[in-house]
């Protein structure tokens, strides 16, 4: 018989960081004295672990850590007899099933408890007080501490425990878009916490705190390089390298899984090939992966992306992704390890002009003949939607039609198409309507939830301090590990309990968090792309600001297809593309009609004139209109409301989340206007409420007396207002005009451009008096002047006087031009 393990009481250093976000909802903050006296009263202040595995350590760890950080207390070893078994003291008692059955036989553990799953448990034996915390392996063990301190920090009743937990999916991975130089693909905290130079890192505390998090939400794996991936990861070089992050995220029960690139057994193996079916590339990748496995004997296994933008796949050898995803399979199998082939494959070279062709109808086109073909170590990873993370998409078909191959869903945590992390979208509503979506496969209910065997989400955290580069985009990776393992939990739930964790239990900050996050969504839709348009972003560029049609007229396919005379892509299987006969017939009927297709989708599914009538009883060209209008004017509210917790957060994050908030307001305004100018333009049809195109207050940059400053036109037009900025070549450059309005205290707004390649300097004066001065020194996606660089100061309680001269003053710097768009007056707020 196994004795009990003593483990030392160790105290993790405190925090050294306040509350800068680095310590995310894991902040273990003390509760106030009359919950904490509560709480001590509950639970035993000694502990066992029964088991001597690294992460049941880490669970004891992490549950004295916690205790004492909320109830002050200092949890000690539980006493034991000679024999080291426990004696009869109140303790929490932390192990796997079988160890109890075991060990500790006193105790009686539920049956039933698969890997990764968790009981806790209040019990008396002879009167004395114990809290079980049981998982069916280790891992469950862990979860389990997690699922009492996270009970603890909620304000849960832990008296009378019996909670018994099974994950709704058993993998539950995230991929890191990292590159080996410490760029991220699409990420937007800050460079990788994994890799630096071409090397792992030298210390790997942040993969360990990041590991944390990860097992705080019961995430098992991390693939923790880009998909499109750099050969060298294999190199026996860099092996050793992966092993360092392993070896570190070990303890958290994470493993690590690489992306690796289908070329590699000819540009790293030194081969004349890389055909899958070539008995020398099948002997490469088994060797390779033998090679993996000393070094990492529980690695995950593997992501491809192949034939798919720009990588190369076993389309070079005209043989199938079943053969391409098998060669590699079959060499991780012996160990147990998986590998996640990719469904987001497509030709961004497609003929736009060909009405037939459709990027939507890709993932199913390329692999539901090959169902039943794959090995059983093989999952099939299908991003949510059929395009690429759009602010709206119908869930892939192809969830709906392999009825023989594992399926995995991607869904993107890292905010690519959301505004990038500087605009708050909490996506776990939108994650839920896919997981939600019913495929209906033989008439029967089968939500996608049910259909998938995996859950993958890309994350793409950074070394920023709050890891996303927004606080409030935590909120999204933990939604994803609670969806993951629960896809039943309710969006108010996930968030409620994120704002509460992370921020306090302050009702009137839940109240306003949680509200503010759950309309987020619909929000950024109402001034991106509404409809089923699809984000209307620069589709060729950084997917961040607005640019109508950058999707247009080329080979990419994320075509919304709006002409002067109507807007949508026809994706009905009568008339259109077919796309919507991939799907089963109740499902296609739904959308196949217009009578039939909801409002939301009604432009991914339906080419219609502008005066199309949706449901709502608006034509669709209002609708853009007032979305925008609607989408922008709630982002001034949350800016506003946010102003209402002065004093109730801490002021650091404070801040961040204000200046957050009010850029973000700004932004929607920049994509409000383009996207309306450009469909108003298009359409010729005016907004029924006279807005569009009408900008009281607007003085346009290039309309002013200007010195030094010269007006430019922007491309796309409608990323400036007027479609021109004025943009400065000398040292010094301004530009003036008189107030001709009424006297009085107003809002003067600046709308200027802070790109990313100099740090400009902007004044104000009025009458000849300095009212504001800054810097353009944001990190924003833009080179050039257009919608991305678009920023806005608000100077605001002016005293103005009809006549007064308002003047700005821009100091270029590098390739940044200081340049204007246009200033706005208002009353003051
Ligand atoms: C890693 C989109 C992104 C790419 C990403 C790709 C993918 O196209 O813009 O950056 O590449 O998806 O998921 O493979």
């Amino acid at each position: 018989m196994r004795p009990v393990v003593l483990v030392a009481v160790l105290l993790s250093a405190t925090s050294l960081h306040g509350e800068t976000g680095h310590d995310t909802w894991l902040r273990y903050t003390a509760l106030d004295e009359a919950s904490a006296r509560q709480y001590r009263a509950a639970i035993p202040s000694s502990i066992a672990v029964l088991g001597g595995d690294v992460v049941e350590q880490t669970a004891q760890q992490e549950l004295i850590r916690g205790i004492h950080g909320m109830l002050g207390r200092t949890m000690g070893a539980a006493p034991t007899s000679p024999g080291l078994r426990l004696l009869p003291v109140p303790a929490v008692v932390l192990g796997t099933s079988d160890e109890f059955r075991r060990l500790a036989p006193q105790f009686t553990i539920a049956a039933g408890l698969t890997a990764d799953a968790y009981w806790l448990k209040t019990t008396r034996i002879n009167g004395t007080p114990y809290i079980l915390i049981a998982g069916g392996d280790p891992r469950g063990v862990l979860y389990g501490a997690f699922g009492l301190l996270r009970k603890i920090a909620l304000g849960d009743s832990v008296t009378e425990l019996d909670d018994k937990q099974t994950p709704a999916v058993p993998i539950r991975w995230v991929n890191e878009w990292n590159n080996l130089n410490g760029t991220i693909e699409r990420g937007y905290g800050g460079p990788s916490i994994f890799w630096e130079n071409g090397r792992a890192r030298e210390d790997m505390s942040r993969v360990r705190e990041y590991g944390r998090m990860l097992a705080s939400i019961g995430i098992n794996g991390c693939s923790i390089n880009n998909v499109n991936a750099d050969p060298r990861l294999l190199s026996s070089d860099l092996i050793p390298q992966i092993a360092r992050i392993a070896d570190t995220l070990r303890r958290w029960g994470v493993k690590v899984a690489i992306a690796v690139d289908f070329g590699s057994p000819k540009t790293l193996g030194g081969l004349d090939t890389f055909d899958p079916l070539d008995s020398r590339v099948i002997g490469w990748w088994k060797s390779i992966v033998d090679d993996i496995y000393r070094a990492v004997p529980d690695f995950g296994g593997f992501v491809l992306k192949a034939d798919s933008e720009g990588r190369v796949g076993p389309s070079t050898y005209h043989r199938t992704h079943a053969d391409a995803a098998n060669v590699v399979a079959r060499a991780l199998k012996p160990h147990g390890g998986i590998i996640f082939y990719r469904g987001f494959v497509y030709d961004h070279n497609m003929d736009w002009e060909n009405p037939k062709n459709d990027r939507a109808r890709a993932a199913y086109d390329n692999f539901h003949d090959l169902d039943g073909k794959f090995e059983d170590n093989v999952i099939i990873q299908i991003k949510n939607g059929p395009i690429d993370f759009q602010v709206r998409e119908p869930a892939s078909p192809l969830f709906g039609a392999l009825d023989k191959t594992r399926e995995a869903i991607e869904l993107q945590i890292t905010q690519e198409y959301f505004g990038q992390a500087r605009h708050l979208v909490f996506l776990v509503p939108m994650w839920k309507e896919t997981l939600d979506f019913d495929m209906q496969i033989r008439d029967r209910s089968t939500p996608v939830k049910k259909i998938v065997g995996a859950v993958v989400g890309v994350s793409n955290v950074g070394m920023d301090e709050n890891w996303y580069g927004n606080q409030m985009s935590q909120a999204n990776l933990y939604g994803f590990g609670r969806l993951a393992w629960n896809g039943d939990l309710s969006s108010t739930r996930i968030v409620e309990e994120w704002t509460r964790l992370t921020f306090g239990a302050d009702p009137v900050v839940t109240k306003t968090i949680v509200d503010m996050q759950l309309s987020s969504w619909r929000t950024f839709e109402n001034y991106t792309g509404p409809l089923g348009l699809q984000t209307l972003t620069d589709i060729v560029g950084n997917h961040y600001g607005v640019a109508v049609e950058a999707s247009e007229r080329n080979g990419w396919g994320q075509w919304h297809k709006a002409d002067s005379k109507g807007v949508g892509f026809d994706r009905t299987a009568a008339t259109g593309t077919g796309f919507l006969g991939q799907y089963s017939p109740a499902v296609m009927k739904h959308y196949e009609t217009l009578e039939n297709c909801p409002d939301d989708l009604v432009l991914f599914m339906h080419h219609v004139p502008y005066t199309h009538k949706l449901h709502s009883g608006k034509t669709v060209i209002q609708y853009i209109y007032d979305s925008h209008y609607e989408g922008a004017e709630t982002v001034a509210r949350y800016a506003k409301e946010w102003k209402g917790l002065n004093g109730r957060i801490d002021e650091r994050r404070y801040q961040e989340v204000m200046a957050q908030l009010e850029y973000q307001a700004g932004q929607a305004i920049v994509w409000r206007d383009a996207v309306n100018n450009w469909f108003f333009k298009e359409s010729g049809i005016a907004d029924s409420t006279g807005r569009v195109g009408h900008h009281p207050g607007r003085i346009e940059a290039e309309s002013m007396r200007l010195s030094g400053y010269t007006p430019k036109p922007v491309t796309p037009w409608e990323a400036a207002s007027g479609a021109a900025a004025v943009e400065c070549a000398e040292a010094k450059c301004t530009a003036a005009f008189n107030y001709d309005g009424d006297a009085g205290r107003h809002d003067l707004v600046v709308q200027y451009f802070d790109q990313s390649d100099g740090v400009s300097r902007f004044r104000v004066w009025v009458g000849g008096q300095l009212v504001d001065e800054w810097t353009a020194a944001d990190r924003l996606p833009a080179r050039k002047v257009d919608s991305s660089s678009s920023s806005r100061r608000t100077i605001r309680g002016l005293a103005l006087r009809k006549g007064d001269e308002i003047r700005i003053e821009g100091i270029p710097d590098g390739g940044e031009t200081a340049a204007l768009d246009y200033i706005e007056i208002a009353n003051a707020q």
